[in-house]
């Protein structure tokens, strides 16, 4: 199989807020040293509903805490996901794209330096006490140098490393401690006869009891690999426990209007696939409810850490959240089982947080991300803030909720992708798809008080995406003017839907393409990740897309749009970060023209022509199977 990497560009989700002093409610205020509880969970959707099912999360943590439903993975993949979360930075600052090779895994983050430059170093400057239990990041293994550099900043840690990572039963830990991280234990491979979630628990449980003897403020992450599929040998679907195996077998993936679909729908590759059939169907509904099954260990971990921290009297004083390094889908656009796409499934993720001041039982569509989540613990932490996060704090208490639910000026997040994707599970025009495809894309995801887009630009053949997500919520109806149609047909637009949420959509899309712009070069506070009007508007009379809107902005972005496209002049199929390949940038001073040569838009019909059109051929790229396992694909798109 072609191992040879794509990159993904996930957008980054981004939202611009107004200027307005956050009011500190008594448990967020810095100077109080909370403690915090972080479940983090491998590849699980919201979209496929997969919090229904855990009795436990619902209880515990959604009825007593607060559920984030517009949360997003600003990379819908693993590694350069969980580097998002640790350090507060998108991909395109802390450049980790990939799980592996030249551009992801554990040797591109000592790399870049951010062994000494993530949450737990912080942390531990200011007194806490932080321990780990499961998976930390791809690639820690023998062959990237793991025991003689492993993760620092822990007290100490049980991290998951490598060949069996994804091995459901007989999982090898490496041991880290303070005093160890330059030398630190072998790996463990003998804990023969352990099923790896439970394992992971019951490490993180010890960790636990003995936090809550002490005064010491602590951080405990606690990641099982569940639910991502096994990889190295048996590959498949997640592996549940025993007791759990075959005790869901009515949970069957929600039949949205996206799942497998009678009509085509999105971009490129996926434009092009066959219908599943009824085999292939029964598999991914099979993966569903293995994966339903498998995290019910998780939801023992919720109930455990709980119960824990009950016993001991630090509930009140102690923050749990809840969440998932990216998405997934199955089935959805006629895809298989897997990631990577800009589409909600792959890139909306759980976010539950319960703890001191925390409202209980409320929901809320603010947008946030994982860059968001390092900037939160600081605060929880009565930490500063620091000047290179992408991220910012998200609000915890009632009144800041409601604060930026009633900005309406409080509405970005931006997902980006390099790297490349695989459609092994499936078919086009009858015949297996092989090979893996460019899929780097830049995308925006847009909240306001009447709006709610999505926006995707894809390196492959300049093909856009437009969604509207308020009539469309599952992204099946391209409203873009050069949206691929079925032959003979006109597309949407062409239809005669030429506006979204009323604003005509010739004019919109200048608009967020400016923000997209702003975004995809956005920068800690050199440009902020969560102000593009700002950059677009330095007179800071524009807050809002609807601001952005009015007509005596036409001429300014006719211009700036004619100019300045978000757009690739080379496609990789790889994570290589090609600046010159990224069309034009924005910068602290405005745009900075790039090659405008942007890869052309043709809507292809013959895909033997269309798989081969761009130039998405990678000639440095020499990457080859590792050997730990972890990076042979099993159907479409496992990563
Ligand atoms: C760290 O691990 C080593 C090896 O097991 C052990 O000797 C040492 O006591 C540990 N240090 C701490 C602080 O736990
Ligand atoms: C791990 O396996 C050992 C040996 O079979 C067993 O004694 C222990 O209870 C297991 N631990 C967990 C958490 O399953
Ligand atoms: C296509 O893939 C299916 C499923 O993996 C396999 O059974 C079949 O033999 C393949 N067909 C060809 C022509 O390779
Ligand atoms: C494709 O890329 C190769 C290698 O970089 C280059 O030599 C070639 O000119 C490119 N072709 C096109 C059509 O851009
Ligand atoms: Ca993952």
């Amino acid at each position: 199989m072609d191992l040879r990497l794509f990159l993904n560009l996930f957008a980054v989700f981004l939202y611009s807020t107004a200027v307005i002093a956050q009011s500190s409610d008594e448990a967020a205020r810095p100077g109080k040293k909370k403690s915090v509880v972080f479940i983090l969970t491998d590849d699980q959707d919201q979209r496929m509903n997969s919090l229904d099912h855990m009795p436990e999360v619902q209880k515990l943590l959604i009825d007593e805490g607060t559920w984030y439903q517009r949360h997003y993975a600003p990379t819908a993949l693993c590694c350069p996901a969980r580097v998002s979360i640790w350090t507060g930075l998108h991909a395109h600052n802390h450049k980790v794209t990939s799980v592996h090779g030249k551009w992801g895994g554990w040797p591109k983050i000592l790399q870049q330096g951010l062994n000494s430059k993530y949450l737990p170093i912080w942390l531990r400057e200011n007194g806490y006490k932080t321990y780990y239990a499961g998976k930390l990041y791809n690639g820690m293994s023998e062959k990237n140098g793991v025991e003689t550099t492993t993760a620092r900043g822990w007290t100490d840690a049980q991290l998951l490393c490598g060949a069996s990572t994804y091995q459901y039963h007989d999982p090898p830990f490496q041991h880290v401690n303070e005093t160890n991280w330059n030398n630190p234990h072998k790996i463990n491979k003998n804990f023969k006869g352990n099923y790896s979630t439970t394992k992971v628990a019951d490490f993180a449980y010890e960790y636990l009891r003995e936090a809550v003897k002490h005064d010491d403020p602590f951080f405990l992450a606690i990641a099982p690999i569940t639910p991502h599929v096994q990889v190295g040998k048996d590959n498949g679907p997640p592996v549940p426990e025993k007791k759990y195996k075959g005790t869901r077998p009515d949970a069957q993936i929600p039949q949205t209007d996206n799942f497998n679909p009678g009509k085509r729908s999105g971009v490129n590759k996926v434009w092009h696939l066959d219908r599943l059939n009824d085999q292939k169907t029964k598999l991914l509904n099979e993966h569903y409810q293995d994966r339903t099954e498998a995290l019910l260990s998780v939801d023992d971990i919720v109930a455990q850490v709980h119960k824990i921290l009950k016993d001991n009297n630090k509930l009140d004083d102690t923050y749990i959240i809840y969440s998932s390094d990216n998405g997934f889908h199955l089935g959805q656009h006629r895809l298989g089982a897997g990631k990577k796409f800009a589409f909600e499934e792959d890139t909306n993720v759980p976010l539950i947080i319960r703890g001191p001041g925390v409202p209980k039982g409320r929901k809320t569509s603010i947008v946030t991300a994982h860059v968001d989540l390092s900037p939160t613990i600081l605060e929880m932490a009565g930490m500063k803030q620091r000047d290179d996060f992408d991220g910012r704090k998200i609000p915890i208490t009632d009144g800041d909720l409601d604060q930026r639910e009633k900005s309406d000026a409080d509405e970005y997040a931006n997902v980006e992708f390099w790297e490349g994707t695989s459609f092994g599970f499936n078919t086009i025009q009858g015949k297996n798809v092989t090979g893996k495809f460019v899929n780097a894309y830049k995308s925006l995801r847009l909240v306001g008080k009447s709006y709610d887009i999505s926006y995707i630009i894809h390196c492959h053949n300049n093909a856009h995406e437009l969604y509207d997500l308020s009539n469309d919520r599952v992204q099946m109806e391209n409203l873009h003017p050069a949206a691929p149609a079925p032959e003979s047909e006109q597309n949407a637009f062409e239809s005669g839907t030429n506006t979204l949420a009323g604003f005509p959509i010739q004019k919109l899309l200048q608009r967020i393409d400016a923000a997209l712009l702003v975004l995809k070069s956005c920068k800690g506070d050199e440009i902020l990740c969560h102000k593009p009007w700002a950059q677009l508007h330095p007179q800071g009379n524009v807050n809002s897309l609807r601001d952005a809107m009015n007509t005596r902005w036409d001429e300014k972005y006719d211009d700036l749009h004619s100019n300045y496209k978000v757009g690739f002049t080379q496609c990789y199929k790889n994570g290589k970060i090609d600046v010159e390949a990224e069309g034009p940038q924005w910068t602290k001073t405005g745009p900075k023209p790039g090659n405008q040569n942007l890869v052309s838009f043709t809507n292809e019909n013959d895909p033997d022509k269309w798989a081969v059109s761009s130039n998405d051929t990678d000639v440095d790229e020499k990457w080859t199977v590792g050997k730990d396992g972890e990076e042979e694909g099993w159907w479409d798109d496992w990563e």
